[in-house]
């Protein structure tokens, strides 16, 4: 699926392509922006190549500073309203700070949801995204990142794990396990996010695997709260402890419209997907009313190893969509009781 593009003309998008670049780039606006630069180097070529030479994506588009978010905001903004339901005028509020919610169990008796997950991106404020970072800021934010890590304490405790070097078989033990990100993603690629890997990357874990950070992949930090079952308040409340920890040290890059900002407007605003991976036999196989359900509660439904993956013995894994424009707590609700209908629908069939 690989093209070759200059990026000076038009990109050509094919007929079956759907992603939201592909909508939204008209060839007015593609010449307006097609010269822009922000002051860390980032150009229109490098926002929309990943789109370009992927035309599967959804999205297609990347930022690779806070800046971009700006210089760029002819096309990102509609892109951003369009994925998140948000609108222009608007102001994210971010109220992670409050207290958790108390949501219970939506499945009680452990008979669909095999684990919960919720984790939130964060990027390190006066520092490119990864996309414009160069080796030397990548590096010293593994370094920061991995110091402060390296000071908590009581059950958010671990070991920071780099990547160079990691032995294959437990890196690809990791992976399959669903807790490390995956190497080559061609998303990433396109974008220069897999530069001068696997240098810089790695991942943090406490003994029990229930409190993880990625660590230079997509985001600078992606901060992760897991465990097995539905107790999806216990996942989150760990997940806020956790933050609040981290932030006491890291500065963490915040727009004042647009919230957490992160390298895919796909996770601006609380950076949070909060999901289930969960079995659903029967209404796995009935794609339409899967889906109607799903939209219903502005569900996205990915397979069971992430992002572009299948789903496997009727395990999905089903999150928050929206994540700008929402509050936390909002969007652990969408999850909740979208959660709740999937395993009413399925239990009559
Ligand atoms: P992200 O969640 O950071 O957007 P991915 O979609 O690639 O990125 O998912 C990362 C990993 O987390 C994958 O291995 C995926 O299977 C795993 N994962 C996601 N949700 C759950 C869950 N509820 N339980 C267990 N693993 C999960
Ligand atoms: C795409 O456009 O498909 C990829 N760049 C990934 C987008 C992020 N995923 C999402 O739907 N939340």
């Amino acid at each position: 699926m690989t093209m070759i593009w200059d990026g000076q003309t038009f990109p050509e998008f094919k007929q079956n392509c759907s992603s939201l670049l592909s909508r939204y780039l008209s060839k007015d606006l593609f010449n307006n922006l097609k010269n822009k630069k922000t002051l860390h180097g980032f150009t229109l070529f490098q926002a929309i190549n990943s789109g370009v030479v992927n035309q599967d994506s959804h999205i297609g588009v990347y930022a690779g500073d806070a800046e971009s978010y700006d210089l760029f905001s002819p096309l990102l903004n509609p892109i951003i309203d369009e994925y998140h339901g948000f609108s222009l005028a608007s102001t994210h509020t971010s109220d992670f700070n409050s207290s958790a919610p108390s949501v219970p169990n939506p499945d009680p008796n452990g008979q669909y949801i095999l684990s919960t997950r919720i984790r939130v991106g964060r990027n390190i404020d006066g520092m490119p995204l990864g996309p414009a970072i160069n080796r030397d800021q990548r590096i010293e934010v593994e370094s920061r990142i991995a110091r402060t890590l390296d000071s908590l304490s009581g059950d958010l405790s671990g070991t920071y794990f780099p990547l160079l070097g990691m032995d294959e078989i437990v890196q690809n033990r990791l992976i399959s396990d669903h807790f490390l990100f995956k190497n080559g993603d061609r998303f990433l690629e396109a974008v220069g996010l897999n530069r001068d890997w696997p240098e810089g990357r790695g991942i943090f874990h406490n003994q029990q695997k229930t409190f993880l950070v990625w660590v230079n992949e997509e985001d600078q930090l992606r901060i992760i709260s897991m465990q097995k079952g539905g107790d999806i308040s216990a996942v989150f409340n760990r997940l806020i402890r956790a933050v609040k920890k981290l932030e006491e040290t890291l500065p963490f890059l915040f727009h004042s419209r647009l919230g957490y900002l992160s390298s895919c407007p796909t996770n601006l605003g609380t950076a949070m997907r909060a999901s289930v991976h969960i079995q659903l036999l029967k209404l796995g196989s009935k794609k339409s009313e899967f889906e109607d359900i799903a939209d219903r509660y502005s569900l996205q439904i990915r397979g069971i190893h992430g992002e572009h993956s299948e789903s496997e013995g009727g395990v999905f894994d089903v999150s928050n969509r929206k994540r700008l424009g929402i509050t936390e707590i909002e969007a652990i609700r969408d999850l909740y009781d979208g959660v709740v209908a999937l395993i009413k629908k399925e239990a009559t069939l």
